[in-house]
């Protein structure tokens, strides 16, 4: 039987949300340390533990059907493979920072000067669309000290919260990219290996739906009923239980997380009462 193979990062920032997601979408597997690959239990997928950097090669050569990487490391790399799902972790942007002293207006600013990065094709694109000409240096590691010790002028680097930067008295001036980790695949996955991606992705989809969605139960006098109805966006029509108290209902339904505190609010104009939220562990509709 054939697997779907998927490549993870071993170590690193998007290895523990990596092995979250696959375990939520409920397959089972050892990850012992140190392993360089390893086979689910109970689904047709085969998991190998790669560093971020080498993973779109591997999906590009077929070697893994699929893998999770930064968006950011598959810009920079340009290899010839797709993007089928993002997946809302590993958070951050490719961003450019000076020295917080330096007045900057725009990125002409950098013009003939030295930037530092760990990211130059994606910098270089960048710089060609905007007209700028600019010396880029790239080292692998530790780019936020290159202008403090003299390296460089500028640097670009991936930021999240923005704290390396500040410890290292630079300031964020331009994003370039805004990255999450995302699943992407082998422009050609054998045909039994692409029906088993479907399911995945389907299984992704329906937690991903829950997640944004509660159930939401709660308690009306019937005549109030109706009000609470136009209320609730649910998923087709909210389910009414007569309680034991006479002209009193239980409704339930399902709310979006985005809306969720406006309806909330308005329910309780509406008469509901004794409203309980409850978290949605999968969602298929
Ligand atoms: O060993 P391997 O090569 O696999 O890992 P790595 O060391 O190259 O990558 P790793 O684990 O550091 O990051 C993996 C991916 O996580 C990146 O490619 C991004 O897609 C994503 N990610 C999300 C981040 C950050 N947030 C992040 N903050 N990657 C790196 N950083 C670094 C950044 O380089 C800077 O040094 O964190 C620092 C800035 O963080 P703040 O919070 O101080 O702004
Ligand atoms: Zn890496």
């Amino acid at each position: 039987m054939q697997n779907l193979k998927i490549a993870i990062q071993k170590s690193g920032r998007l290895h523990d949300d990596s092995i979250k997601l696959l375990k939520e979408a409920g397959i089972e597997f050892s990850n012992g340390m140190n392993k360089l690959k390893t086979t689910a239990l109970n689904f047709p997928l085969e998991m190998f533990f790669l560093r971020d950097d080498d993973i779109p090669q591997y999906i590009e050569d077929g070697v893994a059907d699929i893998g999770i990487v930064g968006e950011n490391v598959l810009m920079e790399k340009n290899k010839n493979i797709k993007i089928v799902d993002r997946l809302s972790f590993g958070q951050c942007r490719l961003s450019i920072a000076v020295p917080k002293e330096k007045s900057f207006h725009s990125l002409k600013d950098l013009e003939g000067q030295k930037i530092a990065t760990s990211y130059p094709n994606i910098l270089r694109r960048h710089l060609q669309n905007n007209g700028v000409k600019a010396e880029i240096h790239e080292i692998s590691g530790s780019v936020e000290i290159a202008p403090g010790i003299g390296l460089a002028d500028a640097i670009c680097d991936l930021v999240s919260s923005g704290s390396t930067l500040f410890s290292n008295g630079l300031k964020e001036t331009e994003v370039v990219l805004k990255s999450e980790a995302v699943l992407a695949a082998n422009n050609n996955i054998p045909t039994l290996a692409q029906v088993i991606l479907e399911k995945l992705l389907f299984r992704i989809k329906a937690l991903r739906k829950a997640k944004n969605n509660k159930y939401i139960l709660m308690n009306a006098p019937n005549d109030r009923i109706q009000d609470i109805i136009r209320v609730l966006p649910g998923m087709k029509s909210p389910t009414i239980v007569p309680l034991a108290i006479e002209g009193w209902s239980s409704l339930h339904s399902v709310v979006n997380e985005n809306e969720f505190w406006e309806i909330i609010e308005k329910l309780k104009e509406n008469g509901a009462q004794g409203i309980l939220v409850v978290p949605i562990e999968k969602m298929i509709i």
